[in-house]
């Protein structure tokens, strides 16, 4: 593989793999700002950065279980309507490091900061589909379509030097409320190389093996994607499976992801004089639920209250309010009072009354 051009990246990064890139920023960024910079966003490949010269040549085909299968150009798509959605990406490998405290897993090892909310831009799959005589909310096509499946024109050697890839179900795809992106901007500029220039996708409340960057095609396809991604990684087991035991068959792809906290003013082990002490952090839950309470634990778990949440600073934040980013995470923030070593613990509880 050839890494001999890959897009300069910020110095403030841990880097958990070189090759591929493999990065996040200090877990105190991530409580800096409510959009995370692109600079501070975690970057996840699993090969070199794809290089395209010429986005005027550059198009994606959709093909497939579809009645009119057409190769659609960057101008196609700026020619649909342009929709903005803040939505966090967090990657299903989020804290790995300290899951493997209680037991080994494979794969890249993440802190607390392979997540990021940002400000993502373009067509709505949901259109695009349109192009191709999908309308919108179709579960299945006539001939028998059921999943959308995104290539990508990046190769790893998890799919023996192809191409990254994953699917939705065709019904999220095709569902306007869904707010499947096809994104060529994040945070209001043009998506960088890293992040999918010239386009990626975006599966808000998905964990982010879904959203596939550096899009080549989009197959409809009958049953879902049968690529490495989906089949032979990204998925949850219990503690009895190991990796000589394992049957992947017996269990679906991860798609939205579990709630999460994290506190992030702090690291995990921290020196700090006992009084008051602001915690702050993030919480995020994946299929839109909301978060609908965060509390902070100084004693270990024994006794809880209840930390504030806001998206935009100084905003109150509820839970399924419509002034609420619905894809997006909030910051929490309590002010605690601290004696000698003692365990902080943060719990967010995700809203599941939809
Ligand atoms: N798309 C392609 N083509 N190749 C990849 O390696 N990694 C996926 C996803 N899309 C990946 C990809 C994973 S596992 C995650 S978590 C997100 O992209 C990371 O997106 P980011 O690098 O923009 O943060
Ligand atoms: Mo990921």
């Amino acid at each position: 593989s050839d890494y001999s051009r890959e897009p300069p990246r910020h110095l403030s990064l841990q880097i958990n793999s070189k090759e591929p890139f493999n990065a996040e920023p200090h877990r105190s960024a991530l409580v800096d700002s409510y959009v995370t910079p692109v600079d501070s966003f975690y970057k996840r490949n699993h090969g070199p950065i794809p290089i395209v010269e010429d986005v005027e040549k550059y198009s994606i085909s959709i093909q497939g279980l579809v009645d009119y299968p057409k190769q659609i150009f960057m101008k196609d798509i700026l020619e649909l309507p342009k929709h903005t959605v803040t939505a966090t990406l967090q990657c299903a490998g989020n804290r790995r490091t300290a899951m493997s405290k209680v037991q080994k897993v494979r794969g890249v090892g993440w802190g607390v900061s392979a997540i990021g909310n940002a400000v993502w831009a373009g067509a709505k799959l949901a259109d695009v589909l349109e192009l191709v005589g999908i309308p919108i909310l179709t579960a299945s096509t006539k001939s028998g379509g059921k999943h959308v499946e995104f290539v990508s024109i990046d190769k790893c050697k998890e799919e023996n030097g192809g191409p990254y890839k994953a699917s939705i179900p065709l019904s999220q795809a095709s569902n306007p409320d869904a707010d499947v992106l096809l994104a060529y901007e994040m945070n209001g500029e043009t998506l960088n190389r890293d992040h999918g220039y010239p386009i990626r996708a975006i599966v808000p409340g998905v964990i982010g093996a879904r959203s596939v960057k550096w899009l080549d095609s989009i197959n409809v396809i009958a049953e879902e994607c049968q690529g490495f991604f989906m089949q032979k990684d990204y998925k949850m087991f219990p503690p009895s499976v190991n990796w000589d035991n394992i049957n992947w068959a017996t269990r679906r792809p991860q798609m939205d992801f579990p709630v999460q906290s994290a506190i992030c003013s702090l690291e995990d082990v921290n020196m700090v004089k006992p009084g008051k002490v602001t915690v702050r952090g993030y919480a995020a839950s994946g299929g839109g639920r909301g978060i609908e309470r965060v509390d902070i634990s100084v004693d270990g778990g024994k006794n809880w209250v209840e930390a504030s949440r806001f998206q935009k600073p100084g905003i109150p934040y509820i839970s399924e309010h419509p002034s609420s980013d619905k894809w997006a995470w909030v910051h929490f923030e309590a002010s605690v009072d601290i004696s000698n070593n003692t365990d902080i613990i943060a719990k967010a509880v995700s809203n599941t009354n939809l």
